[in-house]
């Protein structure tokens, strides 16, 4: 069977996820949009056969033909949406953060541990990355020891007029506190944020950019420079550093041009560019998994992990202390 998705959020993620479902990947079509903004939900749905167009995400969820959900509306919108999927026993693949704090997230692993099923996929698309996945390995193989660091760059061209300072946390930082506790199979322990002099181009009030500090259950010790106006494009980098060696990850790719006195490489302007591929194949997975009934990829208490983080990040950047990071006990659904 095609499997008919709704999505949730027809802003920029939801829209490029849209197009994904309807003209990329495979065994799934685009049954609803929903978006409180009518004429966006409309123009994305536009041409898409069979698409109904809602404001409401629960009516979208009810439309025919409708066998899974896919959210992709802003942070604070993804917990009454995942509680209303869930309690249609639909499978979800929920863009990060699942939710921007851990007592929502806590919500949400309740309902799906009531159901006594895992239903929801969180959309982490770095683990889908094909260089993350190779890194992965390297750490999970031994090849390159015991990892000791970590070393992250996660810059953006420009953030958003939304954007907040807690944001450089909840909503960029939590890709890599996922990433760490993936890559390193570890817990992270506690979280530092140290503040340079905001840059004078970041948006006035914006704390941007920030040096934030993850220790682990292994010892390891983890660098992320957060950089939401850097100006010059999207880079996502990361250097693993064990016993026996480093990788890193998240150079410069594509071809390199030699024009006008000068060589260089074109660098992608936005993570839509640059994990373009993560995504394609995150969604196909996330397809072929719920086809055969199976749910892989980042859980629900994935998703709650990095919201504690979070939290913690978010305590560090007010205080500047070292804030330890507490979790619940993980339930049996989870192990
Ligand atoms: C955005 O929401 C994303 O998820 C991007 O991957 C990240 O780079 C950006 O900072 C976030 O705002």
């Amino acid at each position: 069977m095609t499997l008919g998705v709704a999505v949730i959020g027809t802003g920029r993620m939801g829209a490029d996820h849209v197009r994904r479902i309807d003209s990329v990947i495979g065994g799934a079509r685009v049954a609803a949009v929903a978006d409180l903004d009518a004429d966006r939900a409309n123009a994305v749905a536009a041409g898409i056969e069979g698409c109904s167009v809602h404001t409401d995400p629960a009516a979208a969820m009810a439309a025919p033909g409708v066998d899974a959900v896919l959210i992709a509306s802003s942070g604070p919108a993804h917990e009454p949406a995942l509680l209303e999927a869930l309690a249609h026993r639909l499978p979800v693949l929920c863009e990060k953060p699942l939710t921007p704090d851990p007592a929502a997230a806590l919500r949400v692993l309740e309902a799906e541990r009531r159901l006594g099923r895992r239903l929801v996929q969180v959309g982490f698309m770095r683990r889908h990355d094909r260089e993350y996945q190779q890194l992965q390995l390297l750490l999970e193989n031994g090849t390159l020891g015991h990892p000791l660091l970590l070393h992250c760059r996660h810059r953006n061209a420009s953030s958003p007029s939304f954007f907040t300072t807690e944001m450089l946390i909840r909503d960029s930082v939590v890709h890599e506190a996922d990433a760490t506790r993936w890559l390193l199979g570890q817990e992270i322990t506690s979280v530092q944020v140290l503040r340079p002099r905001p840059s004078s181009l970041a948006p006035q009030g914006l704390g941007d950019p920030q040096l934030v500090l993850f220790e682990t259950s292994g010892g390891a010790v983890v660098d992320v420079e957060i950089f939401v106006n850097c100006g010059f494009g999207y880079e996502v980098r990361c250097e693993a550093v064990g016993e026996r060696g480093t990788a890193s990850i998240g150079g410069a790719d594509g071809p390199v041009t030699r024009s006008a006195g000068r060589a260089g490489r074109a660098i992608p302007q936005d993570f839509t560019v640059r994990f373009a591929d993560a995504y394609d194949r995150e969604v196909q997975a996330w397809v072929d998994a719920t086809r055969q009934g199976r749910v892989t990829g980042a859980s629900a208490w994935d998703g709650y992990a990095a919201a504690e983080v979070c939290e913690a990040g978010v305590r560090a950047q007010r205080s500047g202390e070292r804030i330890p990071v507490q979790l619940a006990d993980r339930p049996a659904l989870y192990a």
